[in-house]
């Protein structure tokens, strides 16, 4: 398996900004600490951190992210929006949307009409997941200082890689195609794409990324179970408010925004 290589993705980028600097580590706890440390010493907008091998990968809440030894991708984006701390959101969106382009071009009809985005932070194919993304970030007087979008890929895991419990849930491109891949590939992809929404994001709005994520939505449509402040809400989704928020219409008729936390549909997929 060919190993990561920041010259080889640097040749595959067209992005003019994202990927001029990517700091490679053949092992690290997690590429988001080592984002957020430079973060801390005054890293600049659009570096990128890379690692082979992530002892620690974590997910929200203090969740593991399996890692499996120089099979996946994990790469890490330390970024300094001109946006509020509430479009937080829209960024781990903008990441959804990218990894969402990056994989679909790998993918044979018909499983690619099986890949989705669902919100907030996970796509999936074939109704598994494929990608997670854990976006930090720190802001000081309503301005966001630093912001660390990170990405995992599940690219060349089989299952055999994953516990058995995340064997339940995860896939990976190898695993629905039976080929390998080259995670370099993958990743001069990922930050083409993950540049041009994040620059549209930031000169015209969420609009199109909103459209997007809708477009290629897991959960619009379906009925839901989600938590919001604490209570439990469910509904039927409708989509997502500029914010990024999701839209659950309950059976009464309210809208509840729900703005973090986890969503999962009632029935099957
Ligand atoms: C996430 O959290 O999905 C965010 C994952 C972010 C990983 C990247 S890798 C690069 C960067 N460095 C890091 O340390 N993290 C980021 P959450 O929504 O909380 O989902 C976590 C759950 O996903 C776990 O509890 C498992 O159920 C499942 N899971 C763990 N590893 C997985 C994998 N490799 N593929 C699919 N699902 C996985």
């Amino acid at each position: 398996m060919a190993p990561i290589d920041s010259k080889e993705i640097q040749k595959g980028l067209q992005s003019k900004t994202l990927g001029r600097w990517i700091s490679y580590f053949k092992t690290t706890t997690s590429t988001n600490d080592e984002a957020v440390r430079r973060a801390q010493e005054g890293g600049q907008e659009g570096e990128i951190f890379i690692a082979d091998i992530q002892t620690a990968g974590r997910g929200r809440l203090h969740r593991v992210w399996e890692s499996p030894k120089g099979k996946n991708l994990a790469l890490s984006f330390l970024l300094r929006p001109s946006l509020s701390p509430a479009s937080a959101t829209l960024l781990t969106l903008a990441a959804g949307a990218a990894v969402f382009e990056a994989v679909w071009g790998f993918l044979p009809e018909p499983i690619r009409s099986t890949l989705k985005i669902k919100w907030p932070n996970d796509v999936t194919l074939e109704g598994k997941k494929i990608a997670g993304i854990l976006t930090e970030m720190a802001s000081e007087g309503g301005r966001v200082d630093w912001v660390v979008v990170g990405i995992g890929i599940d690219v060349n895991a089989e299952p055999s890689d994953f516990s058995p419990e995340v064997r339940q849930i995860a896939t990976s491109l190898r695993t629905v195609t039976g080929t390998e891949y080259n995670r370099n590939l993958v990743a001069s992809r990922l930050i083409d794409s993950f540049e041009h929404h994040y620059r549209t994001l930031n000169e015209k709005g969420p609009e199109d990324l909103i459209r997007f994520c809708e477009k290629h939505s897991y959960l619009k449509g379906r009925r839901v179970s989600a938590e919001e402040n604490g209570k439990q809400v469910i509904g039927t989704v409708l989509g997502l408010d500029p914010r990024g928020s999701l839209q659950v219409k309950t059976d009464d008729g309210t809208i509840c925004n729900i703005i973090v936390g986890d969503v999962n549909p009632l029935e099957r997929s």
